[in-house]
């Protein structure tokens, strides 16, 4: 008898820029990955055209109703938001930032490591065997949303503008939990929390209360807390002292590009944002932007979209398939199949094709 099938019903929203090249690439690759299951799953796409140019049409990055059409669908399959024409909070806030806040997707998960032939600026990262991964609260802190602009066109002191951080127990709390939770999954067993609260006298205080308070529930994890200007040093200077990593929606937003070129070009990196309690659908994305310095062609790196095809396999329940797309990642770097800001030649069709072919 024939192994029913499940299909995924997925969103695709590549966006702006290189975002459509690189979602196209992870929709052949998991397009593969669902044909050599014989039939065990597949995926329905469905497109929606949002973004930059979308808003030139419409004046929304999205439209009204946006979320309404997604929240049934198992996941979205995200580029990346931004292009020139849209000022940057505009199409952050209309796209990326009103899928993650309307779903609740408030865990950011961004992992780092570093790959086979590609060269990292730390010395020896190869040998070290660098891994860590941060871990972003994504939907609170300082992209809550809360300020204004008052007195524009005032004479003498002029506009004066505020942007308040939020930080509620509820929301560091759960972000805590999912951190330690996640670290008693890895061999390192450790958890660095990043804060400011020697500047921030607020909510970056209620922050550290609140972690040391979950920390107590988690004897078994080892613990730190790191300013956020001592951990951009750490990311550089001792690696391998990280495991776990977490921080507030802004500090993780910079540490996960530092760490990505650390591992060697931001094109790389993975992440995934989740709606742990699963009443909304995830989204993965890749940490990069839209690049519209290389957009159209031919030549983005799709590696950060394959990984967070990896972690959307995961979220699936699809561990053995996740797996063997990372493998294949590795084999491909092996290979030599690199793109040009890892030093290679290869386009993103080439690096594309290679993925498949060495899928297990
Ligand atoms: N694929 C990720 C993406 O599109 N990022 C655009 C961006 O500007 N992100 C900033 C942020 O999320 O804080």
């Amino acid at each position: 008898m024939a192994a029913a099938t499940k299909t995924f019903d997925i969103a695709s929203i590549p966006a702006d820029g290189v975002g459509h090249e690189v979602v196209a690439a992870g929709r052949e690759v998991l397009e593969a990955i669902a044909t050599n299951s014989g039939g065990q799953f597949g995926f329905e796409w469905r497109d929606f055209d949002w973004g930059s140019e979308y808003y030139a049409r419409t004046g929304r990055m999205m439209p009204e109703d946006g979320l309404e059409q997604l929240k049934d669908l198992d996941a979205i399959f995200f580029g990346a938001v931004g292009w020139p024409t849209v000022p940057d909070h505009v199409s952050l806030w209309g796209l990326r930032i009103a899928i993650c806040q309307g779903f609740d997707q408030w865990a950011n998960i961004r992992p780092v490591s570093m790959l086979p032939n590609v060269q990292s600026p730390i010395v020896g990262a190869h040998e070290r065997d660098l891994d860590w991964i941060v871990v972003r609260e994504n939907s609170e802190g300082e992209y809550s949303g809360f300020g204004g602009r008052n007195f524009s066109g005032r004479e003498g002191l002029g506009e004066v503008s505020t942007q308040s951080a939020v930080f509620t127990e509820v929301g560091c709390e759960r972000i805590f939990r999912f951190a330690f939770d996640l670290a008693r999954t890895r061999p390192g067993k450790k958890v660095s929390k990043v804060t400011k609260s020697n500047a921030q006298q607020y909510g970056m205080v209620l922050w550290d209360e609140v972690f040391d308070r979950v920390a107590q529930d988690y004897p078994d994890i080892e613990t730190e807390s790191v300013l956020v200007d001592a951990m951009a040093a750490k990311f550089v200077l001792r690696p391998e002292d990280l495991d776990v990593v977490v921080a507030s929606n802004l500090h993780a937003d910079i540490l996960s590009d530092l760490g990505s070129a650390m591992s060697g070009s931001l094109g790389l990196a993975a992440s995934a944002n989740l709606n742990p309690d699963r009443r909304f659908p995830s989204m993965f994305e890749p940490v990069h932007g839209s690049a519209p310095d290389i957009a159209g062609q031919g030549i983005a790196n799709p590696v950060g979209q394959f990984g967070s095809a990896a972690l959307m396999l995961e979220h699936f329940g699809l561990d053995v398939e996740a797996k063997s797309l990372q493998v294949a990642i590795d084999r491909t770097c092996e290979q030599g199949i690199l793109t040009r800001d890892v030093g290679g030649t290869a386009s993103t069709h080439d690096v594309t094709q290679a993925v498949i072919d060495n899928l297990g």
